[in-house]
C-alpha cells in the first residue's frame, strides 16, 4: 500500500485504527508501537474534530498548543523498537520475572510468550487486540496461566434436581492442584499454573453463565458448538477453554463424566447424579488434561496402569493420585510427574513396587520374592497374561507399562491448535465414572 493510499484508507477508515492510549508513549496514537505518519494522521484527524483526545495539554481548548505539545511527545518517545513481536518495545520488558506495570513487564524482550504458557506477553499484559483484558482478569506474563469459561445447567434431569455449576469449593480444589503442580516458569519462579475457572463468580469473571433448558443429553459436538455459539465470547477464542457442564453426553443412558478435544479448547464435564466437589474438580482436570494434550496413559493411551500416577488415569481419576506408594489412590488431585520405574508385567518384581517399597500385587497375602507374570493394568484384580479380565483390563498382553510426565509433557501450543481455528482435532470419550473400578453399576 503506498503512503497516499494509506493515509487515505486512515482517514475514512479512522476509527479502526486502536483508541488512544499506547501505554509506552502518549503520541503513539495509532498503539502499533512504531510513531509514524499514522499517528500525526490521527492526531489531526481528533484535533478538526475538536475530539478531547486531541487537547493535549489538558487546558480545555483545542488550539496550536495541543498540535505543539503533541509534535514534543512524538520527539521525545522512547525508542519503542519491538523485537519480538509482541506488542511491548524492548525497554519495557526488564527481562528479570519481576512483573511491575506494562512499562515494567519482567518479560523477555527476545521471546514473545516467555512463560510458554500459549498467551503472548502483550496479550497478558495489555490485553488482546480484540479488546479481551487478560491483564484484569489475573494473568501474568512471567507465571503460566490457564484461562477457562464454564457454562452450566441446572434444572430437572430424568426426575432429579441438579444444579451443575461449578461451586467455589471445586474451583478452589482444581486451582490448588494446578498451582502446586509441576510446570515450570522462567526465571527461576515455583513451579506452578494459575488457572482460572471462570464461572460467573464477579470479580472479573463474568462470561460463565447458566444455559436455559434441562437436557438429558448433550451431543457432544453439534449440540456443544451451538451452545458454545450462543455463549460463548468469540474474542475468548485462542485464549479460553469452553466447558460445559452437564447431565449426560450423547444418549440419556451414558454414564461417563466427559469427553474432549486432546490438544483443543473444548470439554463437557457431565456428572449425572454423583455430583460432587470430589467428582467434578477430579473430572474437571482430567478432560482439560485431554484438551492439554495428556491421554489415559499420559504420553499414551494405555489405560489403569498401576505405575502412572495421574488423574488422567482411570484407577485415579476419582480416587485420586497415590501418596503412599500401594498403587491406590489417596484423594489427592494431580497429574503425574514421572517419578515411578517401569512395572514389566512379564517379569513383575513385588520386592521393588513402583517406586522402591514392596508391593502385593497379585493379592495373595504375601510379598513374593520370585517375579512372576502376570497383566496388571485393569480395572479390578489383574488376570493372567494373555487374558483381558472380561474387558475390564485395558489389554489382555504383558508389556512393561511406563509412568508418565504429565507436567512436563503439556502441550502449551493447544490452543492454536483447537479444532475451532484449524482443521480437525482428536477427540477422546472418557467412559469412567465413580465406582467403575470397584465394579458398580454405571448410573
Ligand atoms: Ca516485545
Ligand atoms: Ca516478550
Ligand atoms: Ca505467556
Ligand atoms: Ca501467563
Ligand atoms: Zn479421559
Amino acid at each position: 500500500m503506498t503512503r497516499l493510499r494509506a493515509l487515505v484508507f486512515a482517514l475514512i477508515s479512522g476509527c479502526s485504527v486502536s483508541a488512544m492510549g499506547s501505554p509506552y508513549c502518549a503520541a503513539d496514537l495509532v498503539a502499533d508501537n512504531e510513531l509514524d505518519f499514522f499517528d500525526v494522521t490521527y492526531f489531526v484527524g481528533l484535533y478538526a474534530e475538536e475530539d478531547p483526545a486531541a487537547d493535549f495539554d489538558g487546558n480545555g481548548v483545542f488550539d496550536f498548543f495541543d498540535l505543539s505539545s503533541f509534535l514534543d511527545a512524538f520527539s521525545s518517545c522512547p525508542d519503542l523498537t519491538d523485537s519480538d513481536g509482541d506488542r511491548i518495545p524492548d525497554f519495557a520488558e526488564t527481562d528479570d520475572g519481576v512483573y511491575l506495570s506494562q512499562t515494567q513487564t519482567g518479560s523477555d524482550p527476545f521471546n514473545a510468550d516467555t512463560d510458554g504458557d500459549g498467551i503472548d506477553d502483550g496479550d497478558e499484559v495489555l490485553g488482546t487486540e480484540q479488546g479481551l483484558d487478560l491483564r484484569s482478569m489475573g494473568a501474568s506474563p512471567v507465571f503460566k496461566d490457564i484461562f477457562v469459561e464454564c457454562d452450566w445447567f441446572a434444572g430437572t434431569f430424568q426426575g432429579r434436581q441438579e444444579n451443575y455449576r461449578p461451586t467455589p469449593a471445586v474451583a478452589e480444589r482444581v486451582r490448588l492442584a494446578f498451582k502446586y503442580g509441576g510446570a515450570e516458569n522462567p526465571y527461576g519462579a515455583d513451579d506452578g499454573v494459575n488457572i482460572h475457572l471462570d464461572y460467573g463468580q464477579g470479580f472479573g469473571s463474568t462470561g460463565g453463565n447458566q444455559i436455559p433448558g434441562e437436557p438429558v443429553f448433550v451431543q457432544f459436538d453439534s449440540e456443544f458448538n451451538q451452545y458454545k455459539a450462543e455463549h460463548f465470547d468469540p474474542r475468548r477464542k485462542g485464549y479460553f477453554h469452553y466447558a460445559i457442564f452437564a447431565n449426560r453426553y450423547n444418549s440419556s443412558t451414558n454414564g461417563s463424566s466427559g469427553f474432549a478435544e486432546v490438544n483443543g479448547d473444548d470439554f463437557i464435564v457431565t456428572m449425572v447424579n454423583y455430583n460432587n466437589t470430589n467428582n467434578m474438580s477430579n473430572t474437571i482436570m482430567h478432560e482439560l488434561g485431554h484438551n492439554l494434550g495428556l491421554l489415559h496413559g499420559g504420553h499414551q493411551n494405555r489405560n489403569y496402569k498401576i505405575n502412572y500416577n495421574s488423574v488422567m488415569n482411570y484407577r485415579f481419576q476419582f480416587a485420586g493420585v497415590d501418596v503412599n506408594e500401594d498403587t491406590f489412590g489417596d484423594g489427592v488431585l494431580d497429574y503425574s510427574f514421572g517419578w515411578n520405574h517401569d512395572v514389566n508385567e512379564g517379569f513383575v518384581d513385588e520386592t521393588i513396587g513402583v517406586l522402591g517399597g514392596p508391593i502385593d500385587f497379585n493379592f495373595n497375602g504375601q510379598i513374593d520374592i520370585a517375579p512372576y507374570s502376570m497383566n496388571l493394568n485393569c480395572s479390578g484384580s489383574p488376570v493372567p497374561c494373555g487374558q483381558d479380565g472380561n474387558g475390564s483390563c485395558y489389554d489382555s498382553v504383558c508389556t512393561s507399562l511406563s509412568d508418565s510426565d504429565d507436567w512436563a509433557n503439556i502441550n502449551w501450543a493447544r490452543l492454536s491448535q483447537s479444532v475451532d481455528r484449524v482443521g480437525s482435532a482428536e477427540v477422546v470419550e472418557c467412559t469412567n465414572w465413580p465406582g467403575k473400578v470397584l465394579g458398580a453399576v454405571e448410573p
